[in-house]
């Protein structure tokens, strides 16, 4: 079934007029991304050259999505907007709240328990305001977003950094954190930097062992976690054209990894086949009839170096599989130089467990291509040496890959299938004896590798493959086998190799499903009750921020100064602090408890310097609170990278700490951290960091002529009485502005409903 057919047909009918004005006010051929971008710009705007990466443009998103740990904040948020229904098609997918453990049927209801209030919670605002709601066991948010949702030339935005995910099928989708969903959903314009772009051209044809998972693999290895920040990446070339819809998925999906702001390919034959497959031939043929403007102008691709700011090219023809890890996603290794590298570095080898599955690679494809290699565990006469789970996507695949006999063929290697969420990836998982804290080696098919991240072990090494290799690396139990030359020895004392993973793109017998867990909305919700109970410890009422006292800040004390990554698992760390997302007073008993204090190398240590003594980091940020005291909060390269969680915006925030410097931010935390009424700053002179002393006290100066452009002053009161004046930088923009001085955009939404 298609949702939202009115919707698509109203964006491809002003396509081409839209497409048309923006080529010819810049005088030159489009990529796809501009022509997405210039076809959702807010309410009557004009097509003009923007300076990419530096003008703030507003966009109108043809929907929004949400999944349910960032959902409750957002949806709080709403809330206060005071409408009476969302502005633009929204759904709300009960997915992160599922601790894996036994096994799909049992984890389910088990969470269905624990989690009520919150389901409940979900499914009544939903109701409401006219927001579809996928139930738990439904599936992954991303997964189930492809399969519905998704379009060609559509722009969504949603409240998880993986929304861009559908990328894969030409949409430009944008992870935000809730603040920026509740602007959207209220119908207000949604603002982005016009972004820099980035083109990879994909040569040549991926084959044997390699997957769509190593182009991104590779992509990442090259630009690291920060090099795609301000960036939207676009890949074409024979090589994408070739590659399945959801393998574009898988590639997108982790472009998040790069800190891109998002990515995305031209509408081709494998769009057109999945739109087809999963029920949506409607839209296809909607696709069809404007196809020139869902995929670059041919000059662009013909000459991408005039038209993108970087052009990377991969030959696919010669790509290897890649591992990439431990415990950051970019640290690529080519599986033929695992031993090596593993042997230099110290790394354990044994695998333990092999997850595959996640929102990122559990298509139908993915799939069909582990069963062939778990296939021949039993033709071959071998034994599966590590565990194995997988996470399918969404209900959809999952049925189907059952009726097509692939659970079976798994349950004989041992495999444990867990329910269809995020599970693993997001520390949900009752990992057996990972308490201990031995040092420990899993592979994954997922996107994230962050220390602990999985098990909440922080001896837990963790790398990141293609389910093919995932598989293949389990059977065997060895980080280094490289399945392209080496051999396994099975029962009979034979060395046998494994043969190179093949499979389906899509079901043959197509896809099926019995109950894909969707609920409608009531038509008029204006009835319907939402209960927040005033002593629950799951969900919270959102009190208003203090507005800004007008004047400069003095006298603020230092929390932490970070020492090396603060991604924002170390910031509002996941797992099990998930149940506290919407309670905002709760959740913030974690802020920080991960990041590095540089001080002493210690996590959750700080100095109170009221007291003089060390202290857990939301405990000593409780007793500044208490004593009237604001605080600020030093950290280094791309702090915040990783999820759009806003509760690592909005902690610090509800414990009055007043500003975050850093040397440079990920593009959604910063952006969180502005609409919460934070300062976000960055050094000027990135070596003032070392300047940074434990007993130093802050005033921030310049704010009362707070503008675009023009830095702030921050004056470092040493402990021996001297100090230091340094310049330190922002990006906020007029409305960013007022943001701040009203102490959060909500209470400027809040201002204009009462
Ligand atoms: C993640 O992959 O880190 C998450 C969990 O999906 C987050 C969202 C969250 O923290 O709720 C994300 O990617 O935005
Ligand atoms: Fe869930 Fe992991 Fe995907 Fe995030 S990356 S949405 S936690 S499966």
């Amino acid at each position: 079934m298609a949702f939202d057919l009115d919707l698509i047909k109203s964006v491809y009918a002003a396509m081409p007029a839209k497409v048309a004005a923006a080529r010819q006010s810049l005088g030159r051929p489009l990529t796809l991304t501009e022509k997405i971008l210039f076809s959702h710009l807010w309410d009557g705007a004009q097509p003009k050259a923007f300076a990419r990466a530096q003008d703030y443009v507003d966009f109108a998103p043809d929907r929004v999505a949400m999944q349910d740990a960032t959902a409750q904040m957002a949806l709080l948020q709403f809330m206060q907007a005071g409408r009476p229904k969302v502005a633009v098609p929204s759904t709300v997918h009960c997915d992160h709240l599922i601790t894996a453990k036994t096994g799909a049927a049992e984890d389910l209801t088990v969470a269905n328990n624990e989690s009520k209030e919150v389901y409940d919670f979900l499914a009544s605002v939903s109701n409401k305001y006219g927001i579809g709601f996928w139930k738990p066991g439904a599936g992954i948010i991303h997964q189930v977003v492809l399969e519905n949702y998704a379009f060609p030339g559509g722009m969504m935005i949603g409240t998880d950094s993986h929304t861009v995910n559908a990328g894969g099928l030409g949409m430009v989708a944008i992870g935000v954190g809730g603040a920026d969903a509740c602007d959207v959903m209220a119908g207000l314009p949604w603002e982005l930097k016009w972004p820099k772009l980035i083109g990879i051209k994909l040569t040549g044809k991926l084959n044997g062992w390699t997957a769509p998972k190593d182009v991104i693999l590779k992509v990442a290895g090259l630009l690291t976690v920060k090099g795609g920040t301000g960036a939207i990446v676009e890949y074409f070339g024979e090589g994408a054209i070739a590659m399945s819809c959801t393998g574009k998925g898988t590639i997108c999906n982790m472009g998040a990894e790069i800190g891109a702001t998002t990515s995305t390919f031209g509408y081709d034959d494998s769009m057109e086949r999945y739109l087809r497959a999963t029920g949506r031939a409607e839209i296809a043929d909607l696709a069809n009839s404007v196809r020139e403007h869902l995929t670059a102008d041919a000059e662009v691709y013909a000459n991408p170096s005039a038209y993108f700011d970087e052009v990377i090219e991969i030959n696919l023809s010669e790509l290897e599989p890649h591992l990439n890890g431990p415990f950051t996603p970019d640290l690529a290794t080519p599986i033929s130089k695992m031993k090596e590298v593993a042997a230099a570095n110290g790394w354990p080898t044994k695998v333990e467990v092999g997850l595959i599955g996640s929102c990122t690679n559990s298509s139908y494809e993915d799939i069909s291509r582990a069963v062939s290699l778990a296939k021949q565990v039993a033709d071959k006469k071998l034994k599966t040496k590590a565990e194995f789970t997988i996470t399918p996507g969404s209900e959809q695949v999952r049925y189907t890959i059952q009726r097509d006999g692939f659970l079976e063929i798994f349950d004989q290697i041992g495999a444990k299938v867990f329910a269809n969420a995020c599970g693993p990836c997001i520390g949900m998982w009752d990992r057996m004896g990972a308490e201990k804290q031995e040092k420990n080696t899993i592979v994954h098919s997922f996107n994230r590798n962050f220390a602990k991240r999985a098990d909440g072990n922080p001896n837990t090494y963790a790398f990141v493959a293609s389910p093919e290799l995932v598989t293949a690396l389990a059977i065997a139990g060895d980080l280094t086998f490289n399945p392209i030359t080496d051999t396994l020895i099975n029962e009979n004392g034979e060395a046998v190799k494994l043969d190179p993973p093949t499979g389906d793109e899509l079901p043959t017998k197509g896809f099926a499903v019995e109950d894909a867990g969707y609920q409608a909305p009531a038509a008029d919700g204006s009835n319907v009750q939402v209960a927040v109970s005033p002593t629950s410890n799951r969900l919270q009422l959102l009190d208003p921020f203090a507005a800004w006292e007008g004047t400069d800040l003095h006298g603020l004390k230092l929390l932490i100064k970070v020492k090396g990554k603060c991604t924002t698992d170390h910031i509002s760390m996941a797992g099990p602090w998930l149940k506290f997302r919407g309670h905002l007073d709760n959740i913030s008993n974690n802020l920080l408890i991960g990041a590095i204090n540089v001080f002493n190398d210690k996590a959750n240590e700080v100095k109170n310097q009221l007291t003089g003594e060390y202290g857990a980091v939301p405990a000593v940020q409780r007793a500044y609170k208490a004593a009237g005291i604001g605080s600020l909060v030093v950290g280094d390269e791309n702090y915040g990278e990783g999820s759009s969680r806003e509760h690592a915006a909005m902690e610090p925030r509800h414990l009055g700490v007043r500003a975050v410097l850093v040397k440079s931010f990920a593009r959604i935390h910063e952006t969180n951290l502005k609409k919460q009424g934070m300062l976000a700053l960055t050094f000027a002179d990135k070596s003032d960091y070392e300047k940074i002393q434990e007993n130093d006290s802050f005033n921030i100066l310049g704010l009362t002529e707070f503008a675009p452009g023009k830095p702030l002053t921050l004056m470092l009161n040493h402990a021996d009485g001297s100090s230091d004046s340094i310049s330190v930088n922002h990006s906020y923009n007029d409305q960013q502005i007022e943001w701040f001085k009203a102490g959060g955009a909500l209470n400027i939404i809040r201002r204009s409903v009462a």
